[in-house]
């Protein structure tokens, strides 16, 4: 049986890497990696960071150049947009397109490039913590290419947008403004604030994500519908976060926790170009206080999303509530907490072939459609990574080989159902096969604890 307990040099890790890297040269584009050939053919943003994560085992060089491609499309305003599409990719390849976003023209007055074609919403900012991992795999070619020099200004803009504009709630938190930010698209957490959402048309719009995955593997039309209009508005607005009626306002603890690993990993890039690292020190402590306070559940031990717009917390168990783990400097009775529900009924670790998007036990729970059940290996990547920082080496361990045995079994699966194991979604996806480099490169996240 393939085992890849505890070292990183036996001939099934030999093989796994080398499989692992033949999806990221084959979804490399020249410029970026695409998520996978044929369902998502552009460049997308937090996709990117992960990749990067993986691809710097490889070649730091590329690592470097995969996170730039996608920060050379930044808006004025900071915000780094979720798709950047790659012009020579037939119109009609994916949807929404370049088209719809129309980023060019109502991205106008918040700085949207007049050239590069975006979407208008952002994702999870997992790019300041990427960067700084990149560096840290070769800090000699990372210094001379002035990496870091080039990326902090940018990185620093994108927070200060994400702090500014996107703290909606005024609580010291960003706010996701769309099911696409949080990452995690239709989880059962977005249906209570979704059902506010009047659909668009049925006839509006033409998927294009039918014709590459199984419809009971995706999103329904009228979570699309919803999709829609919801962005619709955005852009109507000119994406400005002031003027839209916002009726999609989230406090997601994923989003937030993964904004304050990357503010940390900010001030040390900061400290690596001579910059005052002490503000971004100060914000991230603060956004940790602000975390806690608005969303950690001590009861139901787990962070729960906060809905703005009705004020109250959303009772769902979502594995967006473990990532938290990775926050450093979280009080170890949060850490303590979070493990243990990791391992109870909802979560199941142990019982399941790897951390599953949502509660188990929930009367909403399925475990093949997308968000709603199935696991992650990104999740499970970051569950991993916080375990190991909060000194679980054990479940930390557990959840390496879990991952490493799925991905090897699902020739890189997008996600799986997590009582069977079996693949769902299309294969050999980026994020998979650059996580699991990553996680071969060594036993457990050695780079977790701060
Ligand atoms: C919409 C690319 C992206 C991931 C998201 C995942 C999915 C897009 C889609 O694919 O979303 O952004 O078309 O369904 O939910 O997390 O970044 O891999």
């Amino acid at each position: 049986m393939t085992t890849f307990a505890e070292t990183t040099a036996t001939a099934p890790c030999d093989s796994l890497r080398r499989s692992a890297t033949q999806v990221l040269l084959g979804n490399w584009t020249g410029a970026a990696t695409v998520p996978s050939r044929a369902l998502y053919p552009h460049q997308w943003s937090w996709d990117s960071a992960f990749i990067a994560l993986g691809l710097r085992h490889v070649s730091p060089r590329r690592a470097q150049r995969e996170l730039e491609t996608l920060l050379s499309a930044q808006w004025g305003d900071g915000r780094i947009p979720h798709i950047v599409f790659n012009p020579s990719v037939p119109d009609g390849a994916y949807f929404p397109g370049p088209d719809f976003w129309r980023s060019a023209t109502a991205g106008r007055a918040a700085g949207a490039s007049p050239f590069i074609q975006t979407s208008g919403i952002v994702q999870p900012p997992v790019h300041a913590l990427a960067a700084w991992l990149v560096h840290a795999a070769d800090p000699a070619e990372s210094r001379r290419r002035g990496f870091l020099p080039r990326v902090y200004p940018r990185l620093a803009a994108w927070h200060r947008y994400l702090g500014g504009a996107r703290d909606l709630g005024g609580g010291g938190l960003a706010s996701v403004v769309h099911p696409w930010e949080p990452g995690l698209d239709n989880s059962p957490c977005w249906d209570a604030a979704l059902a506010r959402i009047e659909p668009a048309p049925m006839g509006s719009f033409v998927r294009a994500d039918l014709r590459h995955g199984s419809a009971a593997d995706r999103p329904t039309d009228l979570d699309y519908a919803r999709y829609v209009r919801l962005a619709t508005t955005y852009r109507d607005h000119g994406y400005d976060d002031a003027r839209t009626p916002h009726a999609f306002a989230i406090e997601d603890p994923s989003f937030n926790a993964l904004l304050i690993a990357s503010e940390y990993a900010l001030a040390d890039i900061a400290e690596a170009v001579g910059a005052d690292a002490g503000p971004h020190r100060r914000r991230a402590e603060a956004a940790t206080a602000a975390l806690i306070g608005r969303l950690w559940d001590p009861v139901d031990a787990i962070f729960h999303a906060r809905d703005l717009v009705t004020g109250a917390a959303i009772a769902g168990h979502s594995v967006s509530g473990l990532i938290p783990l990775v926050v450093p400097g979280l009080p170890a009775t949060i850490g303590k907490a979070l493990a243990r529900t990791l391992h109870g009924p909802r979560f199941g670790l142990g019982r399941v072939h790897l951390v599953p998007s949502y509660d188990l036990t929930a009367p909403e729970f399925d475990g093949n459609r997308y968000w709603r059940g199935p696991s992650w290996f990104n999740t499970a990547w970051l569950v991993h990574r916080g375990l190991a920082a909060q000194g679980e080496e054990e479940a930390a361990g557990l959840l390496r080989e879990q991952f490493l045995t799925s991905a090897h079994r699902s020739e890189f699966a997008e996600y799986l159902e997590p009582y069977t194991g079996d693949a769902r979604g299309i294969l050999r996806f980026s994020w998979t096969a650059a996580l699991a480099l990553d996680l071969l490169h060594a036993p457990v996240a050695q780079d977790a604890a701060r």
